[in-house]
């Protein structure tokens, strides 16, 4: 994945890069990122070198660097990013640049609409879906991790529900059906998720059911980075998540949708797993 953008001018690294771009607020990359890429563009300015595309890999993060008209362009991302998908993004990145800028020096901070064309070109937003049996607590995750008020009885959720996450810029929660019959819909919402948080509530009977919707969701969305959320754990009967997460094979909490507090664990347990690196 994606996590930041750097383009350098050609007055060398003294100045500000002309764009910072942190791709997406809930990824803040640990400090010196920053600084490395900066001396990279000064090492590539001084050096006049013209570099077509080029990959370091770091010990957590990968830089991929291009250099076009004296201005040096950095993606950061995922240490597993794949070159290819990269590459074609440097190719979008530098395009819409050199359209902007038009040969011209620039030398402010900000190009007016670069930012909004560049976000469009990244699809900035990052989708998140709940999936599961009816009644695992679905739509109580959302709502949950929404920060709203929380369903008590169940209400069974009838086709799907999106909404913006209000602390995390551009992030967009998808609630799915569970009951029989609306399985259907599942492909399409899946569809284009970054994270896939498939729910259950805990109970040895429900993990094959649970761990069919973890194959399928694989199949329908392959980038997707799929969790487990093992709800109810208020219940005296409900599996440990040790043992939930050893059944379905990928990492899951231990969640009590029901309970206010729970929602910094959920979303610090999304965002860790946007963070992963599977491949
Ligand atoms: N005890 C307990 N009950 C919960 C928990 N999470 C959800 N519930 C309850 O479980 C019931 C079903 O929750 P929903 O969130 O509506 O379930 P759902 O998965 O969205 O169901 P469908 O929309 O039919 O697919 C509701 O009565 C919730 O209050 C939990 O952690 N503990
Ligand atoms: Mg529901």
């Amino acid at each position: 994945m994606l996590k930041e953008v750097y383009i350098f001018g050609p007055n060398g690294p003294d100045n500000e890069p002309i764009q910072i771009h942190h791709q997406k607020k809930t990824l803040v990359l640990q400090d010196g990122v920053k600084e490395l890429v900066r001396s990279m563009a000064f090492f590539l300015i001084k050096s006049k070198m013209d570099v077509s595309f080029e990959r370091m890999i770091m010990p957590k993060f990968s830089v991929f660097y291009s250099t076009s008209n004296g201005y040096s362009i950095f993606l950061v991302a995922n240490v597993a990013e794949s070159t290819e998908k990269m590459r074609s993004l440097m190719n979008d990145v530098r395009s819409l640049f050199s359209r902007f800028h038009r040969g011209g020096k620039v030398t402010n901070t900000e190009i007016p609409g670069f930012e909004g064309d560049l976000k469009r070109i990244l699809h900035e937003t990052l989708k998140v879906v709940f999936i599961g049996e009816s009644a695992v607590g679905k739509t109580t995750c959302r709502m949950l991790l929404m920060g709203e008020k929380l369903p008590v009885r169940h209400k069974p959720t009838i086709g799907t529900g999106f909404s913006k996450l209000e602390f995390e810029d551009d992030v967009i929660v998808w609630d799915s059906p569970g009951q029989e019959g609306f399985e259907v819909m599942w492909p399409d919402i899946v569809k284009a998720a970054d994270v896939i948080a498939v729910v259950c509530d805990s109970k040895q009977e429900s993990l094959d059911k649970a761990k069919e919707i973890v194959e399928q969701c694989r199949e329908w969305e392959p980038r997707a980075k799929i969790m487990a959320i093992a709800n109810k754990q208020d219940r005296p009967d409900a599996l440990p998540a040790e043992m939930v997460s050893d059944y379905l094979g990928i990492p899951t909490i231990p969640l009590t949708a029901v309970e206010r507090y729970e929602q910094i664990k959920l979303v610090e347990a999304i965002k860790t797993a946007l963070m992963r690196d599977d491949e």
